[in-house]
Order: structure tokens, then C-alpha cells, then sequence
């Protein structure tokens, strides 16, 4: 689809005239494109509409959150807070985003400059430093004033929830993929019940909902590119009611193996130990200071569930049809799936190594 990002660009409050725009990043989900201007660069995304239902809401949350924390960053004194938590860019009616002719809404933020997102890690001071800042922004929301988020996707993590869904697009089959993917499925189903676990542990009262990321992935932080400091969390569509759990499961999940998300050769697909330790270590330098007991005890848990999770999600998505991710080659749902489901195997494989290095540095 082609759009015209410099009538975009001119409903937006910015000073500078557009030079010019082009495509950027390799997110699933929004089409975002780094726009060059006359005073400096900006992102600009169209929020995709089939995934998130109420782009006025989400807005809101964005602005709250980019807000409390921006007051807070300067409270302490910070230097370049602009690098530090993303910057809303007003549309011109005042409003957070802009709707054009065909109904897309956009947004604007300031571009992140001198750092960048690695789709994998290259080394262990940086999933330390990325670790380490999402720690950081579950912390700084701590005291986020006013009323809940808004749940921009309900039951976003909800396992049993998920796994229903897989289990509707495996009776449908509509695209006739399943035959593709029978090893997949079979070891899915024999997983199923892992699912109940960490919603029981909220039932019982162990673990509290909190405001997190939900999308802790390794490419939603900026890496800066001189200290290798995390330096700004971005992609803040999922901050809502949630669990500090998932998203130290996903930081497990995007930085445990040296392998890209879609590595087709599996061979290349494990966790390793060392980049364990280093996340662990980075997650806990920050949001140590508010986890409690129920969750530390779980940290070593979360990695698999939520890379199962994610995993039912991608074989999901290949049965129906590819809706909801971006792919870029055929079978790529498929591919993401079976590297997730080939980590959960190694995840298990060590499992008895993690829990000692969480009992070492969580206790
Ligand atoms: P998606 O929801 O599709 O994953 P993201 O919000 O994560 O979209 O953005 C996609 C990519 O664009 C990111 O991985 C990052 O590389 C880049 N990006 C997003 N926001 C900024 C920003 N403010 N400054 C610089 N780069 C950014
Ligand atoms: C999507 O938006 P992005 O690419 O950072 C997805 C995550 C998945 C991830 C898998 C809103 O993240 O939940 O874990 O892909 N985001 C949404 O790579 O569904
Ligand atoms: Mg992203």
C-alpha cells in the first residue's frame, strides 16, 4: 500500500518542511516509516487497525505513560530526555494522532538518534543493558497516577485463550496448512497444559497485575550506540494491566538463543547459558526493586511459557491464513513457530541450570 507520508507529515505540529520518508524497522505489526524533515528526523506509524480496535484509547495510554515518565526523568535531572522516553508529536488539532481521508490513523514521535534495535543481540552487555531498561520503565510506572490503562488487547497472554484460538484455526484449517504442520501441532497439544499456571498464580493472590510492556521483545528497545546503554523503550502499544512475568519471559524468549526469530535452520536454535545470567542480572539491577517474592520464584518459568505462547500464536496465524503477523516469504508463520517451539525444548533442557542461577541472584 502506498501513502502519502507528506500530507501526513503536514497535519502534524512540526516546525521543519518534510524531505522525505521511507519505510523502517521490521516490526509485525505497524507500518512505521523514518521521516526526514528540515529540523530532524521523526517516526511515523500507521497503527494497524486490525489489532488494535480503539486507536484513540491506545493514544491515550501512550501519552499518559510517555508523559509520567518524561516528568519524571526531568525531576531527576536527566540529559536528553528526548533520547529517553518517546516523544508524542501533536497533530494539528491538538490531538495525539491524525486520521487521513481513507480512516488510517497516524502518529509521530521524535526519532531516537545515536542508538538502534537489534533484531538479535550481539553480545552480552546488551541484553544486560536491554534487560535492565525494561526493568527500568515496569519501574518508573510503578506510580503511575490515575485510573487503569485501557487494555489495547484483552487477554493479550492469556494461554488457555490462545491455545482455544489454535485449536479453532487447527478444526478449520482454511488454507489446508495443518498437513504442513503436524509435528507442530502434536507438540502443542501435548504442552496445552502448561497454560493454566501463571493465571492461577494471580488467582490465588501471589502474583499482582502491574502496568507492563507486554511486548518486550529485543528490537522494542534502543540500544545506544556509544555505551550500549538501553536507552529508550519503545513500541508502547500493549503498556497496560499485565504481569511482570511475560514480559521477562519475552526478554528470555529474544535473547536466550543467537538465532534470529526465523532462522529456518534449527540447528542454530538454543539457549545458552551465559546470555541467561545476563538478563537476569540486568532485569533484576531494576525491577528487583519492586518484584516480589511469588514473582522472582517464577522468573525461571516465564521464558517457556511465554515462548510457548508466542509460538501458538505464529502456528496459529500459519493455519489461518497469515492475518494478523507480517510475513515476508511463504511458510514464515511456520518457521517463526517451530524456532519457538525448538527454544521451549532447550529452555527445558536447562531448566534445572536457570532455577539455581534465579535462586543465586533473586533470593
Ligand atoms: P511494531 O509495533 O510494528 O513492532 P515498533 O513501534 O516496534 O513497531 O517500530 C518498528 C521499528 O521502528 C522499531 O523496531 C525501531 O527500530 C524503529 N522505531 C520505532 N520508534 C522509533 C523511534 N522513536 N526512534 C527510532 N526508531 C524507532
Ligand atoms: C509482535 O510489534 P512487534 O513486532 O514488536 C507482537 C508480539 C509478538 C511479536 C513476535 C501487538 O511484536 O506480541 O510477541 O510480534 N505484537 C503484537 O515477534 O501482537
Ligand atoms: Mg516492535
Amino acid at each position: 500500500m502506498e501513502f502519502d507520508l507528506k500530507k501526513v507529515f503536514d497535519n502534524f505540529q512540526i516546525e521543519g518542511q518534510f524531505l522525505q520518508a521511507a519505510p523502517y524497522g521490521s516490526g509485525h505489526i505497524n507500518d512505521t516509516f523514518a521521516v526526514e524533515a528540515t529540523d530532524k528526523r521523526y517516526i511515523f506509524q500507521r497503527i494497524n487497525r486490525d489489532v488494535f480496535k480503539n486507536p484513540p484509547k491506545l493514544m491515550d495510554n501512550i501519552a499518559r505513560v510517555t508523559r509520567h515518565i518524561h516528568s519524571k526523568l526531568e525531576s531527576q535531572g536527566a540529559e536528553d530526555i528526548d533520547r529517553r522516553v518517546l516523544t508524542v508529536i501533536p497533530a494539528g488539532d491538538g490531538k495525539d494522532y491524525h486520521i487521513d481521508a481513507d480512516g488510517n490513523y497516524w502518529r509521530a514521535y521524535i526519532f531516537v538518534e545515536k542508538a538502534r534495535t537489534y533484531d538479535v543481540m550481539e553480545n552480552l552487555a546488551q541484553a544486560y543493558e536491554a534487560a535492565k531498561a525494561f526493568g527500568n520503565f515496569q519501574n518508573m510506572l510503578v506510580d503511575l497516577p490515575g485510573p487503569a490503562l485501557f487494555e489495547t488487547i484483552p487477554d493479550f497472554h492469556n494461554g488457555s485463550k490462545r491455545f482455544q484460538a489454535f485449536e479453532n484455526a487447527l478444526k478449520a484449517d482454511v488454507c489446508n496448512r495443518a498437513k504442513d504442520a503436524k509435528d507442530e501441532i502434536a507438540f502443542l497439544q501435548a504442552s496445552g497444559w502448561i497454560f493454566d499456571i501463571f493465571p492461577k498464580l494471580v488467582e490465588q493472590g501471589g502474583v499482582p497485575i502491574r502496568i507492563t510492556h507486554n511486548d518486550t521483545k529485543i528490537n522494542n528497545v534502543m540500544i545506544d550506540d556509544k555505551t550500549n546503554e538501553g536507552i529508550c523503550v519503545i513500541d508502547l502499544d500493549t503498556v497496560m494491566p499485565g504481569l511482570a512475568l511475560y514480559d521477562f519471559g519475552d526478554i528470555m524468549r529474544t535473547t536466550l538463543s543467537p538465532s534470529a526469530e526465523d532462522e529456518q535452520d534449527l540447528s542454530k536454535v538454543f539457549m545458552e547459558m551465559p546470555r541467561f545470567e545476563a538478563v537476569l542480572k540486568g532485569y533484576l539491577s531494576t525491577a528487583g526493586r519492586f518484584l516480589n517474592k511469588a514473582e522472582k520464584e517464577h522468573l525461571a518459568f516465564s521464558g517457556k511459557m511465554i515462548t510457548l505462547t508466542i509460538g501458538t500464536r505464529f502456528l496459529t496465524d500459519y493455519l489461518a491464513g497469515d492475518t494478523y503477523f507480517k510475513v515476508h516469504r511463504d511458510g514464515h508463520n511456520l518457521d517463526r513457530c517451530r524456532t519457538q517451539f525448538k527454544l521451549v525444548q532447550s529452555i527445558t533442557e536447562n531448566q534445572e541450570q536457570i532455577l539455581k542461577l534465579v535462586e543465586k541472584y533473586g533470593s
